[in-house]
C-alpha cells in the first residue's frame, strides 16, 4: 500500500481493497456482477419478469451500465404487495436469516439473505468499520438494536469479522449502557445518533464525563442527523461522529459510510450501484445534481433489488475523496421524500428545523414537531428542550431564547412557528430511531 494513501484512509484493511479499485475494474466488475443479478430477478421473481415483459425487456439486452436506467423501478409498496416472500428469489431451504421492518404505517416488510448475502453484509461492515480507523483491539459497544431490525446483527457479524471485540448490548438500559461503557474500556459505540446524545446527558447526571473515557469514535445512522447534530456531539464528548447509512430492502447497514474525512459517504458501489433520479419525473440526474437515492442490489442473491427507489435526497459527489478511495460518496442524507410536510403552502422537513434549532445557545437537541389544524390553518409547534443552565424561571430569559429561534426558523422557511420551552428531560427519549413529527391535523 502506498504511503500516503495509507495515511489517508485510516489503518488498511485487505477487506477494503475493492475500495480502492481502478474505476475501470469496478464498472467491469459492476457490470458482470448486474448481468447476473438482472437474469437472476428476471428469472425467479414473478414480479420483476412481468414488468421486464410488459416493456419487452430480456436479460441478454443488458450489456452496458448506461442501460440500467431502462429497468422499472422496485418501490416499498412492491414489498407490502408480496408479503411477505414473493419477492425471495432462492428457495426457502437456502435462506438463512429474515429480517423485517416496520416502517411507520401498514404491513412489516421482510427481506431475506442467503450465506453469500450474509457474507457480503458482514465484509461491507469490516469495510464500514475500517473506513473510520476501527481495527482490531477495538472495543465496540453495539447498541443498536437486536431483532428484526437490520442495525443489530447486521453491524455485529462485521464488528467480529473485523476483529474487534464486540459488546452485543442492543439498545436501551441507559445506566448499564453507561457502566459498561466506562468499566469495559469501551473504545467505539454504534447506535442512533439521538440515543448517543441520550447517552452523554445521562452521564453526565450521573456524575461521569464521557469525555474522560477511552471513547473515540461513534459510528451513527439508522435516521436523519444534520452536520450541528454532529458539531454538538463531536463537542460534548470528544468523539469523532461518522455516519453509516443504509436500509433493510438493499441489506441494512453497511451501504454507505463515511471515511476519516467526514465528507459525505462512501458506497460500496462494488455491490450497491446508486442513481440519483429527479423523484418527480423518474429521470436519471449526473452526478453532482440533488435528488432520489435509487439503488441496485449487485450480489444479494436471496432477494435481489433492481432500481429501487429509496425516498432518501441526496447527490453523489463528482469529484474524488481524499482517502484515496475511488467508491463515490453520497451527500449526508438530511431528508427523505416522505418525511416533508406542507404547512400553509411551505414544505417542510424536520432537519431544516433542526439546523434552526441548534444554531442557538441554550437548546437542546432534543425536538418534537407537532402539527395542528385549527378553523382549518395549520398550525406548527415546536417544543425544544432548553439546556439546564440556561432553563430559568425568569419569564425575560425564555422570552429571550423563544424570539431567537422563532427568528431563526423564520429565517429558513419563511413561516412562523409556535415554540414552546420545555424542561430538561421532558421530551420523550428513544432508543433507537427518533420520531420527530407528530402530525395531529387529520385526526
Ligand atoms: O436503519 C439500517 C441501518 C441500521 C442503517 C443501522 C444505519 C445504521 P431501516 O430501518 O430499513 O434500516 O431504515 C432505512 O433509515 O431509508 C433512511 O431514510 C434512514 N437512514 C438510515 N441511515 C441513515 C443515515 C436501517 N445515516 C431508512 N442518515 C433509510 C439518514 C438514514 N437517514
Amino acid at each position: 500500500m502506498h504511503t500516503a494513501m495509507h495515511e489517508n484512509s485510516g489503518r488498511f484493511h485487505p477487506v477494503s481493497a475493492p475500495d480502492f479499485l481502478p474505476l475501470p475494474q469496478l464498472r467491469q466488475l459492476q457490470l458482470q456482477r448486474f448481468q447476473t443479478i438482472v437474469r437472476r430477478a428476471y428469472e425467479r421473481v414473478e414480479l420483476f419478469r412481468k414488468r421486464m415483459d410488459e416493456r419487452k425487456l430480456t436479460p441478454d439486452r443488458f450489456q452496458s451500465l448506461d442501460l440500467v436506467g431502462q429497468l422499472p423501478f422496485t418501490v416499498k409498496n412492491d414489498l407490502r404487495d408480496t408479503y411477505p416472500f414473493g419477492l425471495f428469489a432462492s428457495p426457502m431451504h437456502e435462506i438463512v436469516r429474515l429480517h423485517a421492518s416496520s416502517g411507520t404505517t401498514g404491513k412489516p416488510i421482510v427481506v431475506a439473505y442467503n450465506q453469500d448475502d450474509v457474507d457480503v453484509w458482514s465484509s461491507v461492515m469490516v469495510r464500514s468499520f475500517a473506513a473510520c480507523g476501527l481495527h482490531r483491539g477495538d472495543i465496540i459497544q453495539h447498541a443498536y438494536g437486536y431483532g428484526l431490525f437490520t442495525g443489530g446483527l447486521g453491524a455485529h457479524y462485521g464488528a467480529e469479522a473485523l476483529g474487534a471485540t464486540v459488546i452485543p448490548i442492543s439498545g436501551g438500559n441507559t445506566e448499564r449502557q453507561i457502566m459498561v461503557m466506562k468499566d469495559f474500556g469501551v473504545t467505539a459505540i454504534c447506535c442512533t445518533p439521538s440515543y448517543f446524545i441520550h447517552l452523554i446527558e445521562r452521564a453526565r447526571e450521573l456524575g461521569m464525563d464521557i469525555k474522560s473515557l477511552p471513547l473515540r469514535t461513534g459510528v451513527f445512522g439508522a435516521e436523519p442527523w444534520t452536520e450541528s447534530m454532529r458539531q454538538y456531539i463531536q463537542a460534548n464528548s470528544n468523539i469523532k461522529a461518522y455516519d453509516i447509512y443504509g436500509l433493510s430492502e438493499i441489506i441494512g447497514p453497511g451501504v454507505a459510510m463515511e471515511c476519516l474525512h467526514q465528507c459525505g459517504s462512501h458506497i460500496f458501489e462494488d455491490h450497491f450501484y446508486p442513481e440519483i433520479i429527479d423523484p418527480k419525473t423518474g429521470e436519471v440526474l449526473p452526478d453532482g445534481a440533488e435528488g432520489e437515492l435509487v439503488l441496485t442490489t449487485l450480489s444479494k442473491m436471496a432477494m435481489p433489488m433492481i432500481r429501487y427507489r429509496t425516498r432518501d435526497l441526496t447527490t453523489l459527489a463528482a469529484e474524488p475523496c481524499e482517502c484515496g478511495r475511488t467508491i463515490r460518496r453520497i451527500k449526508r442524507i438530511g431528508r427523505r421524500s416522505d418525511d416533508m410536510f406542507i404547512i400553509r403552502g411551505v414544505n417542510v422537513f424536520p432537519s431544516q428545523i433542526e439546523s434552526a434549532l441548534l444554531a442557538v445557545e441554550g437548546t437542546m437537541p432534543h425536538y418534537q414537531i407537532i402539527l395542528t389544524r385549527n378553523k382549518g390553518l395549520d398550525e406548527m409547534e415546536v417544543q425544544v428542550e432548553v439546556t439546564p443552565e440556561s432553563f430559568s424561571d425568569k419569564i425575560g430569559v425564555m422570552e429571550a431564547l423563544q424570539g431567537k429561534i422563532i427568528h431563526g426558523i423564520e429565517n429558513i422557511l419563511g413561516i412562523r412557528a409556535k415554540i414552546s420551552l420545555v424542561e430538561p428531560h421532558s421530551i420523550q427519549r428513544s432508543e433507537g430511531k427518533a420520531k420527530r413529527v407528530i402530525d395531529k391535523r387529520n385526526m
